[in-house]
């Protein structure tokens, strides 16, 4: 079954993880340079079943990446409270109220202006994957403002028109906004190959909260090899994550206990709507996942 990767990645990190002071404060066991390998052949999704996973709010969340939006705003009016806790922190800490967190994401609803000002999480992925900022060389040694680069667009058109090209990739680690972004890309860098009619991908990502992370990350990365795929005509291949600093947090404790002693089951398929021929024009409604009846939720905190 797929999922044995997973949970021998989580059992291998906590009986052999290094354990270690982490920014968080939390502190983590952490394993260097892992990977994972999934094949999405015939609808497959490497979807996590020993426990939910919450696959609507992953996608509404790469939903709302592609619309290159960067404000909590639209995701909050879903539902979606994913990026809430970082402008909320930013929030306390350079206001001083201390206000609660279903007060703050009623503001974020309720009043724009509010929303304007304390909603926004800087540069963070949608505005480097649809909107990446240039400056264009005007031939005196100086640079102007250019338009934005939509690197989801010019990745579509570079799959149709030249399937083989070594250079299909989307970057989400622009090395100069860096410091104005809430939180740096975590799966940063994705390529994608063609081989035998079928589109592969691999996800290189920094830095991986294996228990509350990946299996969000996993789902997403998928999901986005398998739009591209479904708009340049190809089957889905192989996904292939490698993970820099993979970690659990050491709070994680009866997360990791629990899910361990779980068995995976089952087989989750995805189906997409073929109707949809532009990749910025889906819509929640076009995704359909069978065979998913995974085993009970397990809450853990998030570190932030
Ligand atoms: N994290 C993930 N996946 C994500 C995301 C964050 O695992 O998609 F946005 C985790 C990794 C790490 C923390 O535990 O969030 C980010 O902290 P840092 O920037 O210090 O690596």
């Amino acid at each position: 079954h797929f999922e044995w990767q997973y949970l021998d990645l989580m059992h291998r990190i906590w009986t052999a993880g290094d354990e270690r002071h982490d920014r968080t404060g939390v502190g983590t066991r952490s394993l260097f340079g892992e990977t994972l390998r999934f094949d999405l052949a015939d609808g497959a999704m490497p979807l996590i079943t020993t426990k939910r996973v919450f696959w609507k709010t992953a996608t509404r969340e790469l939903l709302w990446f592609l619309t290159g939006e960067t404000n909590i705003r639209p995701l909050v009016q879903q539902g979606v409270a994913i990026w809430t806790d970082w402008p909320l922190a930013r929030y306390r800490r350079e206001t001083a109220h201390d206000i609660t967190k279903d007060d703050f994401v009623s503001r974020i609803i309720d009043d724009v202006e509010f929303a304007r000002r304390w909603g926004d999480l800087g540069p963070v992925y949608g505005r480097q994957w649809v909107n990446w900022p240039s400056f264009v060389a005007t031939g005196d040694g100086l640079y102007r403002k250019g338009e934005g680069i939509n690197q989801i667009a010019k990745l579509v058109e570079g799959l149709r028109k030249d399937p083989y090209g070594r250079r299909h990739i989307l970057e989400g680690w622009n090395v100069a906004e860096l410091d104005a972004m809430a939180l740096p890309p975590c799966h940063k860098t994705y390529q994608f190959h063609v081989a035998a009619g079928r589109l592969n991908s691999l996800l290189s990502q920094r830095s991986c909260d294996v228990a509350l992370g990946l299996p969000f990350n996993l789902w997403s990365a998928a999901l986005l090899q398998r739009m591209i795929a479904a708009q340049v005509g190809l089957k889905p291949g192989i996904f292939m994550w490698v993970g820099g600093d993979t970690h659990l947090y050491l709070n994680h404790d009866r997360l990791v206990e629990e899910q361990l002693r779980r068995q995976p089951d089952g087989h989750p398929r995805l189906t997409i709507n073929s109707e949809v021929d532009d990749i910025f024009a889906y819509s929640l409604q076009d995704f359909t996942v069978h065979d998913y009846a995974p085993q009970p939720q397990i809450t853990a905190p998030v570190a932030v």
